[in-house]
């Protein structure tokens, strides 16, 4: 494996989940295949689970690891060509990025969506350049539009705790005070959409999710009708998607917020979630410590989806 950006990327879900189950049987089962290899994490954003369990995960398989956090320490970075460089960037993502390629043999990438320049953000520029221009191996710890290394733990989480084949899997937003990126949510979408799981997608009028990851989910905007006969409920919250609101917050309608009362609804349904979380803004503090929480074991399975996928980079050197 080359790259590691979306779901197609890592090619048939059942193979995947079987290396990941390998992998957690025996996570050191492999700790030679990185001897003398260097992971480098580029961090643009914060980070504590994707930092961690990446971290682990590579010294896991025996690899070094260096941690670059841009905005902290590192020269700040122009990441437009043809900008006159006269301001607070001393240095271009152009000349960055081959610098930073010349040092190790895989590269994880953070950059979130800047929520102002839609257009920009759904291209993926600043990820599309580090595969452009790296000329190493580069994966996603949370691009401009997706969250492919979540979307897998989240999955090996779900088979993990399915009581039945075809499980009701419910994306429902939530509120939350600040502007976040639509990354968790399109790309938990996109992998759900390639399961055969009944999978739906429940949020306020004004919260459509660009129709490419939404694909052939069912959108049902009346959550109560949403969490009926639910196995999983996923809360996340989204800034708006749609023109003119794109990256805003247009609703924290607390009646949102997943409390014991929504989950009576669902078939005794887990409770997921990525994590940070805000609580009594996203889910209350009942139900995120119920015993049908499950957001510690799928924090945890952060570790397998990443070795999984730096295992199988590593064997493609
Ligand atoms: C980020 C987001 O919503 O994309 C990271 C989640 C893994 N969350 C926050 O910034 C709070
Ligand atoms: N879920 C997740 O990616 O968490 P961090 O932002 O802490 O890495």
């Amino acid at each position: 494996m080359k790259k590691f950006t979306c779901v197609q990327d890592i090619g048939p879900l059942s193979e995947a989940l079987s290396d990941a189950q390998k992998i957690k049987k025996d996570r050191f089962a492999f700790s030679d295949l990185g001897k003398n290899k260097t992971l480098l994490m580029i961090f643009f954003n914060s980070s504590l689970r994707t930092r961690l369990s990446t971290q682990k995960a590579a010294m896991n398989l025996g690899m070094n690891v260096m941690v670059l956090d841009v905005n902290q320490g590192a020269w700040k970075l122009e990441t437009e060509r043809g900008v006159v460089m006269d301001g607070d960037k001393a240095e271009h993502l152009l000349e960055a990025i081959p610098v930073m390629g010349s040092y190790c043999d895989i590269i994880g990438v953070r950059s979130f969506a800047g929520l102002t320049d839609k257009k920009s953000d759904y291209e993926e520029k600043v990820l599309n350049q580090f595969i452009q221009y790296s000329g190493k191996p580069v994966f996603s710890m949370e691009a401009a539009t997706r969250h492919p290394l979540q979307s897998f733990a989240d999955l090996i989480t779900i088979e993990e705790f399915k009581t039945k084949e075809r499980p009701k899997v419910v994306l429902t937003w939530a509120p939350h005070p600040r502007p976040l990126p639509q990354a968790v949510a399109n790309s938990f979408a996109e992998w759900m959409n390639a399961t055969d799981y009944d999978f739906v997608i429940t949020h306020p009028e004004g919260y459509e999710l660009d129709p490419n990851f939404v694909g052939k989910a069912k959108v049902e905007y009346d959550r109560e009708k949403a969490f009926k006969n639910a196995d999983f409920i996923y809360a996340k919250n989204w800034s708006a998607f749609t023109d003119p609101n794109y990256g805003k917050v247009i609703s924290t309608d607390r009646s949102w917020t997943v409390d014991t009362k929504s989950m009576e609804l669902t078939d005794g349904a887990f409770f997921m979630h990525c994590l940070p979380v805000r609580r009594n803004m996203i889910v209350t503090d009942d139900v995120i410590e119920s015993e049908k929480s499950i957001v510690i074991p799928e924090a945890a399975n952060r570790e397998i989806s990443a070795q999984t996928v730096l295992w199988r980079i590593l064997k493609s050197l």
